[in-house]
């Protein structure tokens, strides 16, 4: 029963968007984010096929091939979309896997759920893939697939990545399913983390957990013949050289012209990106920023916070919540601060193109990425690669991956308010000199290791099994 391809990503979303066209038809379009520019180029050489939801509720559409690969649409009922999504994936696994800055919610009906829907992504891989495929399973969502595959297909190499944190044991222990979320991810040949600290957790809880030998970055099963597994980390990147070039072209320099006009031409234009999400810490940044107006370290007028907020997981609970309080936090700062035509904190609850992000990222001489916690945070390397002109300063949270590889950012701890407003007001008045000096080592680092890097070295790892020395070194 195999399948023709000999790439198969798994992924909870599909690599396109619908969209519907003004005659009334339906079309698909490359959806925004890095994992879909990583694996293009891969997947059409090795003639791949991505496995994921297409995300609307209820039949799914026939598969159909889209920039450049076999797209197979996986479907979920509209009470999967609740339970296994925003239920177990986004109540339960987020806020566990990111040190429990709000309380995950622990229900049998969620945890069902992700069971089923994990096992027809299970199935629709074992469907597609080639006799001796590589499969690559991505992120929470799917943690179960690697097992349930390799029990329909032991001929395969399965790899598996988590973009968020894998949380220390102490925490990971709350889960009532902690074994069989080990144990399905033990199917994999490869997991793969962001931080080397993720691959330590992962393989002490295997340890504690459910007690197999691990060491090194090896788990040994004992019931499988002694096959071992292998974790360790991966930090992902962008694609630096498409938005280094985007950022030089001459009408986004003048688009990040005009928005420093359109603001009040400030002396300082700080931003901030980011979904609006719990774990990014935008609450603590505006706290920061309105103690610094109290305290006159900056005046209104003087200096201008862009806080972008994208829209995000708008029927969870917790997200409807945060949305409230940032609302109410950047009405009591701009109803305190602002004067007529001077706004102190402009907050843009929207999604924008590719384009404007990097002009803003252009427009902004600090960039405050403030996690609570974060895999990654592809933020932080998205303004040094537009930063072709080796301005702008970067406050970077130690809580996130790219804290690992940014060693020049200005590091805060995010809930050190007192801290973090140094930072601030140090990033502001660090030197031209310094500032390039800093940027063009964080520079470096960004083109060196970039996402088409991260994919190679990913697969490259899973495809040599005994090879040393996986992990990307961070010198
Ligand atoms: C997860 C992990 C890890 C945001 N708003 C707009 C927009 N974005 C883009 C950003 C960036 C991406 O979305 C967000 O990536 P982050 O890494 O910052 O954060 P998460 O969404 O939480 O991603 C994270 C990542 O997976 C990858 O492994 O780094 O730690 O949590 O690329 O620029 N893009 C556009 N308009 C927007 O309004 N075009």
């Amino acid at each position: 029963m195999a399948g023709d391809y000999d790439l198969v990503v798994v992924a909870n979303r599909l690599p396109v968007d619908r969209v519907e066209e003004a005659d009334g038809t339906t079309s698909w379009r490359r959806s925004p984010g890095g994992l879909v520019t990583a694996l293009e180029p891969v997947m059409q050489r090795e003639d791949g096929a991505w496995i994921g939801w297409a995300g609307t509720h209820g039949e799914p559409p026939e598969p159909f091939d889209a920039v450049g690969v076999r797209c197979v649409p996986v479907g979920l009922s509209a009470d999967e979309v609740e339970d296994y999504y925003e239920g177990f994936s986004n109540g339960t696994l987020w806020p566990l896997y990111h040190d429990v800055i709000v309380a995950p919610t622990y229900h049998r009906r969620w945890w069902e759920a992700y069971v089923r829907v994990n096992e027809r992504f299970a199935q629709a891989a074992a469907e597609q893939a080639a006799e001796g495929a590589t499969v690559w399973v991505q992120d929470y969502q799917l943690q179960l697939v690697p097992r349930m595959l390799r029990r329909r297909r032991p001929d395969l190499r399965i790899g598996f990545f988590n973009h968020i944190p894998f949380p220390p044991f102490e925490i990971f222990a709350q889960l009532p399913w902690r074994g069989a979320i080990l144990d399905g991810l033990l199917g994999a040949d490869l997991v793969g983390f962001q931080r080397p600290a993720d691959a330590s957790n992962f393989l002490r809880a295997c340890r504690r957990a459910i007690a197999l030998p691990a060491r090194q970055s090896l788990v040994r099963l004992p019931d499988e013949g002694g096959r071992q597994v292998r974790a360790a980390s991966f930090p992902i990147s962008i694609d630096a050289a498409a938005l280094d070039e985007m950022a030089r072209r001459e009408d986004i320099q003048e688009r990040a012209r005009e928005i420093r006009r359109d603001l009040g031409d400030p002396q300082y234009v700080l931003l901030g990106v980011d979904r609006l999400d719990y774990t990014k810490g935008i609450l603590h940044r505006l706290k920061a920023f309105e103690e610094l107006l109290s305290d006159g370290r900056i005046q209104v007028g003087e200096a201008a916070l862009v806080q972008v907020a994208t829209p995000s997981r708008e029927r969870v609970e917790q997200y409807v919540q945060l949305r409230q309080d940032v609302e109410v936090t950047v009405g009591r700062i701009n109803g305190t601060y602002a004067e007529i035509g001077k706004t102190p904190v402009q907050y843009l609850h929207h999604s924008y193109g590719r384009e404007e992000m990097a002009a803003l990222f252009l427009a902004a001489d600090v960039m405050l990425v403030t996690s609570l916690r974060d895999g990654m945070n592809l933020v932080a390397k998205e303004y040094v690669a537009s930063r072709y002109d080796e301005r702008g300063a970067l406050v970077l949270s130690e809580f996130t991956g790219a804290a690992d590889e940014l060693g020049q950012a200005i590091m805060v701890n995010p809930h050190d308010i007192d801290g973090l407003k140094d930072a601030v007001v140090r990033a502001l008045h660090m030197s031209p000199r310094e500032a390039a000096r800093r940027m063009r080592a964080m520079r470096r680092r960004v083109r060196e290791h970039d996402v088409q890097r991260w994919a190679a070295t990913f697969l490259e790892a899973l495809e040599r099994p005994g090879a040393e020395n996986t992990e990307i070194d961070l010198t």
